[in-house]
């Protein structure tokens, strides 16, 4: 039997192959000049953001063996090929293309993966075993293997590792102009995560016809500078939706971000069959109401698969080594290399780069300060 793992498998076809892992510390690169990374991104078109994708650490070193290929997770008799598309409390409801299944997980898997909050999780290419159809018993399936995952969200909860979403190409990140207000920290964080997770992000501010101070227009012009790929959306009002549509077509996207910034909006303006849930939000308090509570994937009918989630408060990231933080801000990472000790934190520190480009005003104070918060504190509760 493969490993469910995917770590050592070679069953089903998978072929094993050496991957190579960046490293923690090291001389860095930028993979492109950022001015010329911050023009494309000011105005960038879909095709080219495809085709150059910021990249947070330059070197590669590390390698560990890995299963690759759709079928390396191997078919034994009976078994059913399935997408995990949402988790319901023990049970994950799995679409084998026909139909969807509620299916419970082999506690063999669910020991393999005791560090997770659960063993299987939206996004996850499973095999399951259908079960007889017996009284009392809820599960139609049993699931008996996962496949290895790529792109992760992931964050801490309680004690454990919480997979939002896994197989995932990009994350795009919402945040809106008002109603609440954007959180440059927590965005920090998620682009931490995103990077951290092998996940392309997008920053996406939505509700902009509510920035009539164009404040939300200017946080997002920090990111667009930095090369990131951002953009400007009204649900309500069709502003963006076009592009927004672009930018998921043919991927698979997990949408996060805040409680009530728009997130099922945005996905229900693009594709109205999928009539999502929105909420309220109380103007005074600024807070949303957590109207999605399941992160759930859908297909799209213009090919590709987004997973919309219920939005998050903060974003506890201690399941990162602190140490790796500084290589996710892409704007310190080719500046490392100057700082005088090699392991610098970039906080007490003399003769750190990061601290002198803070000082000339070539990289932003509050991002550096974004910085120094998740170091101290990543599983802050207030970000
Ligand atoms: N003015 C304005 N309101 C919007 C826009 N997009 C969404 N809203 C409103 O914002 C509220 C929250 O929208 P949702 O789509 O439920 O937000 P969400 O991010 O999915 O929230 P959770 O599911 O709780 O995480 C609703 O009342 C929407 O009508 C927009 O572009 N402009
Ligand atoms: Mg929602
Ligand atoms: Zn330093």
């Amino acid at each position: 039997m493969a490993d469910p793992s995917g770590k050592n498998s070679s069953g089903g076809g998978g072929k094993k192959v050496r991957v190579a892992f960046r490293r923690n510390r090291g001389k860095r690169k930028r993979v492109t000049d950022v001015t010329q990374e911050a023009k494309q991104a000011e105005d960038f078109d879909v095709e080219s953001h495809r085709n150059e994708r910021v990249v947070a650490k330059g070197d590669l070193s590390r390698h560990r063996t890995i299963v690759v290929g759709a079928d390396a997770v191997e078919a034994n008799a009976g078994q059913v090929p399935g997408v995990v598309i949402a988790m319901r409390g023990r049970y994950a409801e799995v679409d084998d293309g026909t139909r969807i299944w509620r299916c419970s997980v082999r506690r063999v898997l669910r020991t393999l993966r005791i560090e997770e909050r659960n063993a299987v999780t939206v996004g996850d290419r499973v095999h399951f075993l259908p079960e007889a159809e017996k009284e009392g018993v809820v599960a139609e399936g049993v699931i008996e293997q996962v496949g290895p995952r790529t792109g992760v969200l992931q964050r801490r909860s309680g004690k454990r590792t919480h997979t939002i979403a896994a197989n995932i190409d990009q994350a795009i990140i919402v945040t809106c102009a008002r109603a609440p207000r954007p959180k440059p920290n927590l965005i920090d964080r998620y682009l931490v995560a995103a990077h951290a997770g092998g996940m392309t992000p997008i920053i996406c501010m939505n509700k902009i016809d509510l920035d009539d101070d164009g404040h939300g227009a200017g946080i997002l012009k920090r990111y667009a500078t930095l090369g990131y790929a951002t953009l400007t959306t009204s649900a309500v009002e069709d502003g963006g939706i076009e592009k927004f549509k672009d930018l998921l077509k043919d991927q698979s996207s997990v949408v996060t971000g805040q409680s009530g910034v728009g997130k099922s909006s945005l996905l229900n303006a693009a594709v109205p069959d999928l009539k999502l849930r929105v909420g309220h939000v109380s103007e005074t308090l600024e807070k949303g109401r957590h109207t999605t509570t399941t992160a759930t994937l859908m297909k799209l009918p213009f090919g590709g698969y987004v997973v919309d989630t219920p939005g998050i408060r903060t974003f506890d990231l201690s399941i990162i080594p602190r140490e790796q933080y500084e290589a996710h801000f892409i704007e310190f990472a080719p500046l490392i290399p100057n700082c005088k000790y090699p392991d610098c934190t970039h906080s007490h520190e003399t003769e750190c780069a990061v601290k002198q480009a803070v000082e000339q005003g070539t990289v932003l104070r509050e991002r550096y300060e974004s910085y120094r918060q998740m170091y101290e504190d990543p599983g802050r509760q207030d970000v």
